[in-house]
């Protein structure tokens, strides 16, 4: 097998012998951390989600490949690029919402906005609305994050933004994860929420977009 064929292999059976030898590999061989995250790992997490959607694994064997995929980005972690400015460009609330507990995406984005400049604050999974609004008066964050990759999180995405508005809460909300798009996001979000609401497609388009909001 190939070099990407094997990671995404990892992936896919859910096992992790040999694994960090490969990902050193192809540290040398991929042109960033996260392109090799980006291609071979989620090419496998991709592959997962088909076999699983088919009824060809378990949750409990899902689970085991959000495990390898976890040990391998916190394994890539410290070989990304960091920015040199210290937390300075803003605070990030981060959240996976209500009712959902995949977080690997998130994480995803938290390590990219904290390389690159930005204080995030995660709240972790599951977090209810009532929570968030709790959190944005402890924390004070310029931007507030969500992710969500269930349909009905899609949904809950709408309550939340509802509910913050209903708070007074009128921060800019960056939005991503699997079951949204950037439709549902203009015709299903923007109009419940009284500020600016932001799709991100990946963690990398999500600091652009930060970017661009704090600016
Ligand atoms: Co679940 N799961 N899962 N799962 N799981 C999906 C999402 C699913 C599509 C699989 C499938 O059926 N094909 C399906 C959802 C179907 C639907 O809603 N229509 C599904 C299901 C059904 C479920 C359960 C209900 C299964 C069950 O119990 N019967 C259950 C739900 C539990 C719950 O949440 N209440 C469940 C559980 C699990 C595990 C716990 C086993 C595990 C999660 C472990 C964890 O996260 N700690 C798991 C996994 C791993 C998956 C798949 C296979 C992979 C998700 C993943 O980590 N991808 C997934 C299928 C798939 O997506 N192909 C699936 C890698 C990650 C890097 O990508 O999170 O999309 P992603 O993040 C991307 C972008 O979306 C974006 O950036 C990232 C890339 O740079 N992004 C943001 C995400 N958040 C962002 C936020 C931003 C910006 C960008 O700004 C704030």
């Amino acid at each position: 097998l190939s070099l990407a064929e094997r990671l995404a292999n990892y992936v896919v059976e859910g096992t992790k012998e040999g694994l960090l030898d490969d990902l050193k590999q192809a540290l040398a061989e991929y042109p960033s951390p996260l392109a090799i995250i980006n291609g071979p790992l989620m090419d496998g997490m991709s592959e997962v989600g088909r076999l699983f959607n088919d009824n060809q694994l378990i949750v409990a064997e899902v689970l085991q490949s959000a495990e390898v995929m976890k040990t391998s980005v916190s394994f890539l972690e410290p070989f990304m690029e960091k920015s040199v400015e210290s937390s300075s460009k803003g605070k990030v609330l981060l959240a996976t919402v209500k009712g959902d507990v995949h977080d690997i995406g998130k994480n995803l984005v938290d390590i990219i906005l904290s390389n690159n400049g930005f204080k995030v604050v995660d709240l972790g999974i599951k977090v209810a609305p009532a929570d968030l609004i709790a959190a944005v008066r402890r924390e004070k964050p310029d931007v507030v994050g969500l992710s969500g990759l269930l349909v009905k999180s899609a949904q809950q995405m709408v309550l939340t933004a509802q509910d913050l508005r209903e708070a007074g809460i009128d921060l800019p909300i960056l939005v991503g994860g699997a079951a949204l798009s950037r439709k549902f996001t203009i015709n299903k979000i923007v109009p419940e929420y009284n500020g600016l609401v932001v799709y991100a497609k990946d963690a990398m388009d999500g600091l652009s977009l930060a970017n661009r909001v704090l600016d």
